[in-house]
């Protein structure tokens, strides 16, 4: 492959001349736009610590009232991609965000696709187009393109989970943006989605909703892992993937979502794909050697993986099991077809 010619042997009254009007040699940059063999990524495999992550969240709750922040929320930001960027890839947004006993976030509706994974506290709830959705720890809960949304927290004891948005791509699309509504009334009617693989028989099995099931509760999805590890071979990932219950697909349009369980004592190789993702650990401890990047850790960390990178996870426990709940870029990779996977 040859060397490219670059701006700096370019006359300088020719140079001049092209900015005047609004031109640019593509030559220089050609090597950085369409790199030989692989993508170029600014994504840096980076782990966020819940033990940084807790004490200065609490204190924003004491330096920045809700009425002052809306979403209180500390971004776990890639410094790869410049810390004030505000991405963890470069699809996927990442926030910590706290609510305290009687706070209410209010009642909104925005283009990015949201879920959460619920980290600490008990006695909140999401409430998701009248859905009241409550929050347990590990529970995954979606908050879909264009859904009105608002948090509520009845209980006590801070409330706390990781928000996992498309925001990066929605703004690079020139297409994000939130509408204020009024609270909401929840719904007095539980949704009739309970349950994946138990869709309600009416309408010949089908509903009209994009987003039948909100809310993904962590005990089910930990049963259904925990079955899979008894007929799994081991060093092999048990690994369940969270799908909408009527199409089968991603739950949202943009982010893909997984449950993983690592058997005591355990190591695996995740395959390796185009999309970024990023873990956060619901419980347990461990390792990961991500490209040439090597991190351990604890519950409730979270860390990201550039896409093409290989993934190892080990479980650092010869007793407990380890839980992590995944979340990738590949739903959008896949529709835009330009999606890539190779064995582990
Ligand atoms: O809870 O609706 O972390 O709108 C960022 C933007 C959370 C939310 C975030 C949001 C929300």
């Amino acid at each position: 492959m040859s060397q490219l010619g670059t701006l700096e042997e370019l006359p300088q009254e020719y140079r001049q001349a092209l900015a005047a009007a609004n031109l640019v040699p593509l030559w220089p940059s050609l090597r950085a736009l369409l790199p030989p063999g692989r993508p170029a990524s600014a994504t840096a495999v980076t782990q966020w610590r819940w033990q940084a992550i807790r004490p200065l969240l609490l204190r924003a709750g004491e330096l920045t009232p809700m009425e002052k922040a809306e979403r209180r929320v500390l971004v776990l930001s890639n410094p790869g991609r410049g810390l004030d960027n505000l991405q963890a890839s470069s699809v996927i947004y990442l926030g910590m965000q706290l609510v305290l006993p009687g706070e209410t976030a209010p009642n909104h509706r925005h283009t990015p696709n949201a879920a959460r994974i619920v980290v600490e506290g008990q006695g909140a709830c999401t409430i998701v187009g009248g859905d009241k959705c409550p929050m347990e720890h590990g529970d995954l809960i979606l908050t879909p393109t264009g859904l009105w949304h608002e948090h509520r927290h009845e209980g006590q004891g801070p409330m706390i989970w990781l928000d996992v948005l498309d925001l990066p791509l929605m703004v690079y699309l020139d297409r994000s943006y939130a509408i204020e509504g009024r609270p909401q009334q929840p719904s007095p009617l539980p949704t009739p989605y309970r349950a994946g693989g138990l869709v309600p028989l009416r309408q010949g099995g089908r509903s009209r909703d994009d987003y039948p099931l909100l809310r993904y509760e962590w005990r089910e999805a930990r049963r259904a892992l925990e079955a899979l590890a008894t007929t799994t071979p081991a060093g092999e990932a048990v690994e369940l993937a969270y799908v909408n219950p009527e199409t089968g697909a991603a739950p949202l349009n943009t982010l893909a979502f997984s449950a993983l369980m690592l058997r005591p004592g355990e190591e695996i190789a995740l395959a390796r794909m185009s999309a970024a993702r990023v873990f956060h650990v619901v419980q347990g401890e461990g390792s990961a050697e991500i490209g040439a990047g090597k991190l351990e850790f604890t519950p409730a960390d979270t860390f990201c993986a550039p896409g093409g990178a290989a993934v190892r996870l080990q479980n650092a426990s010869a007793r407990e099991p380890l839980f992590l709940i995944g979340a990738d870029e590949s739903p959008v990779q896949r529709k835009l077809g330009i999606f890539e996977s190779w064995e582990a």
